[in-house]
């Protein structure tokens, strides 16, 4: 594992305001154009294109640089088809009994249910594990990582944010309980499954639900000086 030593320099090159401005509405324009997807074609996707949008996942920021995250690829069909049968026995549960009657409403716009094809269809799983601590390998003490939660969600943004750079297809898919991955993947006792996320191409007919975002009024509050109401 790359760890850091000391400190070195660093700068970022300076825009004017225009061009910040432009450079944001293009990625705002670009990025409101990605969409959870639910049914992919089986068209294959080059491994390094995943193996690039994971590497960028990499980059993010971690509780004490722990890095705290496992992306592993799943192409195996074999393996796909262990992964789905588990995966709808535990939503088949949910949807019947584990989710509540408000939780089962605020889903139907979005018309799922305990059928998953996309984890056979798409051209590869990439499910996302967090590490709970890290073992040394020659006395098996343990250390802890820190805000793994936190660390793997913005992992996973910059994952579906690279996803999307490519024009691909993903879907946050959280079974739940989700530990049959774990073992379907022999992975090790540290490691939790965070989320599947299938990856590909949309299949032809695929649709989306119509959705709005919320205005940036909505979720974006300023605090500032008195003498400065109208913004810098
Ligand atoms: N995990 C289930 C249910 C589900 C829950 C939420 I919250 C969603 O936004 C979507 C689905 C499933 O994947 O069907």
């Amino acid at each position: 594992m790359s760890k850091g030593k000391g400190h070195i320099p660093y700068t970022l090159p300076r825009q004017e305001p225009e061009e910040m401005r432009r450079r944001l509405d293009a990625m705002y324009l670009h990025l409101s154009n990605r969409r959870s997807v639910r049914s992919f074609s089986s068209e294959p996707v080059p491994i390094d294109i995943l193996e690039r949008a994971i590497h960028i996942a990499g980059t993010a920021p971690s509780g004490a640089h722990k890095q705290p995250w496992t992306f592993c690829i799943v192409t195996d069909p074999a393996l796909r088809t262990r992964i789905r049968q588990a995966a709808e026995e535990e939503e088949e549960r949910s949807y019947s009994s584990r989710m509540s009657d408000r939780w089962l409403e605020d889903l139907q716009p979005l018309a799922t249910d305990h059928i998953k094809p996309f984890i056979e269809d798409a051209a590869a799983l990439i499910i996302v594990f967090r590490r709970l601590h890290e073992k040394d390998p020659d006395t098996g003490d343990k250390y802890p990582n820190y805000y793994v939660q936190e660390s793997c969600g913005i992992a996973v943004g910059l994952l579906l944010s690279a996803l999307h750079e490519a024009g691909l297809a993903a879907l946050t898919h959280t079974p739940s309980p989700m530990n049959f991955l774990g073992e379907l993947l022999n992975r090790p006792e540290n490691e939790r499954a965070f989320l599947n996320i299938p990856v590909g191409w949309p299949a032809e007919d695929t649709t989306v639900p119509l959705l709005l975002r919320k205005s940036l009024d909505e979720i974006c509050v300023h605090y500032a000086p008195p003498s400065n109401k109208g913004g810098l």
